[in-house]
């Protein structure tokens, strides 16, 4: 009687077993789509190259964080890339290139041969290369003139709503702006026959009001829909496979959110932000915690990597030694895969210490530091 009533209790039971093995098999499932939702790219056919590039973006923060310059082997303070020398200042001061390169595409819309900054594009690709085949990390932001006037990016005349798809100026972006854009990363595929991908990060410090994709020229949902039909051209229409997408707001001021302009995790790979140092060290590197933690709060609550997208100081006039006790001090621990130092035009307008330059010797400290990654550490980074 005992053992019938066992039996009959197991035939019951076991129905229920089975629904709830099955039930906490599909709550795991949920639970790991929700971490895991960034092992989707933006792009679903992106190249296996760009896939490696991602697992490395996230792989980087196991070791530090990478140092990165913009237009670090174009030019420097006294001396300008002509082609035929291979050179960068962050080399010449502290004996080892950047881990990060950053470049900028601003008047490739408009097929000039140079970008707003006099680089060549031909010569860029070659440096983009050269960098990709040492085992860098490529960021390229975009200045594109104001298609509405054909002024810069800094001429704030409203436009976006003009190149949005049904806009008058839609057929102008697309056919003109885009697609040049297109052919030129589609270019950028000749190291070893194989496509050589880069983290692109157009329209950033969409929430200052200083571009004309900027919070004073256009609204919240208008920038969101030139994000994403600017994203969905590029794949779809133009074919561009070779790319990570990068949403890099500046600093947040009083009442901004990270997220006010953010397109959607469909349309974005990685986050960033811009982060610059305009008064005393000591605001900086409050700015520097504030920012980078909500940054960090948001990129682990969406599994994507997230770097300082651009920092520094002009001129870096305040402390000897602001390289370890004001930079790196405040970034060590904020998770990010790169800092990226904006570019050394001249003696009046640079971020990275020439020879002799008052914060060199530190700077020399700090590209030693073990968690501090330049080339030859990336190296070792798959
Ligand atoms: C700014 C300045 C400009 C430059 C622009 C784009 O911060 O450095 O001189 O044209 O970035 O690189």
């Amino acid at each position: 009687m005992i053992y019938t009533k066992k039996i009959h209790f197991d035939n019951y039971l076991l129905p229920i077993f089975y629904l709830s093995v099955l039930l906490f098999f599909c709550s795991c499932k949920s639970v790991n789509n929700l971490s895991q939702s960034h092992l989707l790219l933006v792009d679903s056919n992106a190249k296996s190259q760009v896939h490696t590039l991602y697992n490395k973006i996230k792989s980087i923060t196991k070791k530090g964080y990478a140092f990165g310059h913009q237009d670090a082997t174009a030019y420097g303070i006294g001396w300008k890339n002509n082609g035929s020398i291979y050179k960068s200042d962050v080399n010449l001061v502290a004996g080892d290139f950047p881990g990060v390169y950053g470049f900028d595409i601003g008047h490739i819309e408009t097929k000039q041969p140079h970008n707003l900054d006099t680089v060549d594009f031909k010569l860029m690709k070659k440096l983009i290369l050269k960098a990709h085949k040492d085992n860098g990390i490529i960021t390229l932001s975009w200045h594109p003139n104001n298609p509405k006037t054909n002024k810069s990016s800094w001429d704030t005349t409203s436009t976006v709503k003009d190149i949005l798809k049904g806009g008058i100026l839609h057929s102008k972006y697309k056919e003109e702006y885009l697609k040049n854009v297109a052919k030129y990363l589609k270019q950028l595929n000749k190291f070893l026959g194989k496509d050589v991908p880069v983290v692109f990060r157009p329209f950033h410090e969409m929430n200052g009001w200083w571009f004309w994709w900027g919070n004073k020229s256009c609204t919240p949902d208008e920038y969101k829909r030139l994000w994403r039909e600017t994203v969905t051209l590029l794949i779809k229409e133009y074919n561009v496979h070779n790319v990570l997408f990068m949403y890099s707001p500046n600093l947040l001021n009083k009442g901004q959110q990270f997220l006010d302009y953010y397109p959607g995790d469909k349309y974005v790979d990685l986050l960033g932000i811009d982060l610059y140092q305009y008064s005393s060290d000591e605001d900086y590197a409050n700015t520097l915690k504030k920012d980078l933690a909500i940054l960090k709060k948001i990129g682990n609550e969406k599994n994507m990597p997230y770097a300082l997208s651009e920092a520094g100081l002009d001129g870096l006039n305040s402390s000897d030694d602001w390289w370890t006790n004001v930079l790196d001090k405040n970034i060590k621990d904020s998770g990010i895969s790169w800092v990226l130092l904006w570019r050394n035009a001249r003696k009046s307008h640079f971020y990275v210490p020439y020879k002799n330059q008052k914060t060199s010797s530190n700077f020399i400290q700090y590209q030693k530091l073990p968690h501090v990654l330049f080339l030859n550490d990336l190296k070792k980074i798959k």
